[in-house]
Parts: C-alpha cells; sequence; structure tokens
C-alpha cells in the first residue's frame, strides 16, 4: 500500500478541488461528492490498475459511479491524477463543459460509464464484469452506489445476477451515508438490515468506517481474495465530509455554495494538511 499519510493528503486535495469547483459555479452535489473522496483517493491512487496516458485501455480498472450526481468529486480526482488539467474544473456544468453534473463517458476523459439515473450505473457495473469475463478479460470493475440509490429496484435485480454469476471481479461500495435527497433515509424507506439483504443475494459482505484509508484498504484486500462472490462494501460515511457548511446536512445535497464559504473550507483543509506532515 502507497503510504497513508499520501493517500489521505490526496483525499483532502480531492475535497478542496470538489468544494472549489463547486463553489465556483455556486451550487452542486457537495454532500454525495464529499463522502466518497477517501475511497476515490484509495482507488485512484493506490488500488487501480490505470495510466491517465492511456485511459482507455483495454485491460485497465473500471470505476463507475452509480451515484453519477458526485461526479465533481470523481473529476478533481482525475484532474489530480493527471487526466486532464485542474484548470478545466472550473468549468464544472457550465455550457458546453467536457465536466457535467453528473459523470458522461462521452464527454470526460477517464470516466467509464455515463450515470446519473440512479440504479443504472450498477446495472452497468454486473454488465461490465459480465463482458469482462466473457473476453478473459482479467480486470477489476469497482462502483460506487448510494444508499438511497439502493431503493431503486433495478440495484436488486443487478445484485440477484451478479451473486448468481458469482462475479468474483466485482467490487461494489455502499456510500451509507444515511442522508437520500430529502431526508433521512430510515425515515423514508429503510435500508436495515442492508448486510444482510446483500449477503441473502449471494454477495460477500463487509461494513467499514468509509473515513478510514486504511482500513477500506484492509477490506480491498479481503474482498479480492474472495472467490466465487462479488464484493459489498458497505462504507459507513458522513454526507459532506470536510465542509462543516454540508457535513450531515439533508440540505448538502444540492447546495448553492457562496465564495466565502468555499474559500473557508478549503482554508480548512489546507491547514488540516499542514498538520497531516506535523
Ligand atoms: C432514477 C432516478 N430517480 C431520482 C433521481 C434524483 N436524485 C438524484 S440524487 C438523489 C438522491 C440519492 O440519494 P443517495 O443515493 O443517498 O445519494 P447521496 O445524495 O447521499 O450521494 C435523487 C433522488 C435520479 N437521479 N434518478
Ligand atoms: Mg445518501
Amino acid at each position: 500500500m502507497n503510504n497513508l499519510r499520501i493517500l489521505e493528503e490526496k483525499a483532502m486535495e480531492i475535497r478542496q478541488l470538489t468544494i472549489e469547483s463547486i463553489g465556483k459555479v455556486g451550487i452542486g452535489h457537495i454532500g454525495g461528492s464529499l463522502s466518497i473522496c477517501d475511497l476515490l483517493a484509495l482507488l485512484y491512487f493506490d488500488v487501480m490498475n490505470v495510466d491517465p496516458k492511456n485511459p482507455n485501455d483495454d485491460d485497465r480498472d473500471r470505476f463507475i459511479l452509480s451515484k453519477g450526481h458526485a461526479g465533481p468529486a470523481v473529476y478533481s480526482t482525475l484532474a489530480l491524477k493527471g487526466y486532464f488539467d485542474k484548470s478545466l474544473l472550473d468549468t464544472l456544468n457550465q455550457s458546453n463543459t467536457t465536466l457535467p453534473s453528473h459523470c458522461d463517458k462521452n464527454l470526460t476523459v477517464g470516466i467509464d460509464m455515463t450515470t446519473g439515473s440512479l440504479g443504472q450505473g450498477f446495472s452497468c457495473a454486473v454488465g461490465v464484469a459480465v463482458g469482462a469475463r466473457m473476453m478473459k478479460k482479467d480486470f477489476w470493475t469497482y462502483v460506487c452506489i448510494g444508499d438511497g440509490e439502493s431503493q431503486e429496484g433495478q440495484i436488486w435485480e443487478a445484485a440477484m445476477l451478479a451473486g448468481f454469476q458469482k462475479l468474483d471481479k466485482l467490487i461494489a461500495f455502499t456510500d451509507y451515508n444515511k442522508l437520500q435527497i430529502d431526508g433521512n433515509i430510515e425515515q423514508i424507506n429503510g435500508l436495515y438490515p442492508l448486510h444482510d439483504k446483500w449477503k441473502s443475494f449471494g454477495w460477500h459482505v463487509q461494513v467499514v468506517d468509509g473515513h478510514d484509508i486504511k482500513a477500506l484498504k484492509d477490506a480491498i484486500t479481503l474482498a479480492q481474495n474472495i472467490s466465487g462472490r462479488p464484493s459489498m462494501i458497505i462504507m459507513d460515511t458522513i454526507k459532506g465530509k470536510g465542509a462543516r457548511f454540508a457535513e450531515n446536512k439533508v440540505s448538502s445535497h444540492n447546495m448553492p455554495v457562496t465564495e466565502e464559504m468555499w474559500k473557508e473550507a478549503v482554508k480548512e483543509i489546507e491547514e488540516m494538511k499542514v498538520k497531516l506532515w506535523s
């Protein structure tokens, strides 16, 4: 594993770029973007076999953000990884941009699937993993779904197929931040017991702190060693993690962000970065 502190710093940088790019547009899906930054840092800077110089390599690992509204966090990650210049982030969600609010594989280099209609990206990920097997390819398919998204029937159709097909090169993550667009998951359409649901569909299931990069890495390593079952890693997360104005707030789903708000939040993370190395 790469140096843990380097990965933690990457996650902080992903958060900073995400807060800044959404702040510059003035509104965006900041809550659901910030809850997955630790996962993105780990996947793109440690786990995944990807090369920004060869973004369409057939053998690359795939990452599908099924909760496509968190696109800004992936764009920040891709920029840091070198897929495109960081200055492009300033065009987020503007007209004619290559970085739309929701992921579009036809517009953005490094994006593996067009997503945003909840449930569909997960089905696509299962299809990609089936395709890899048919083509005798050895790559991993990683996919991230939301907890609100898990209320979609389509998630469970795909889960059933993946379990039945024993897709053991498919590793899924649930961003279990307990909040959906308009409230608390358990007050709207509860998922409990989520762990048992996935297990009953034939998946290997783990629950980890989604902001603990070391714990996430251990969970992925274990998942990679499970044969005959796809893996679900339920990440216990905080919506809006890292920006005080957004943390754990239902309103952070698609929130107006002023210049004062984003500059203050970016400054706070900068101070955390300094502390990380002191
Ligand atoms: C099929 C479909 N229905 C509704 C929406 C609108 N929508 C976008 S995000 C969202 C909430 C998703 O909640 P969750 O999966 O918990 O994601 P989080 O906001 O926590 O990232 C909804 C209802 C959509 N994009 N697709
Ligand atoms: Mg959620």
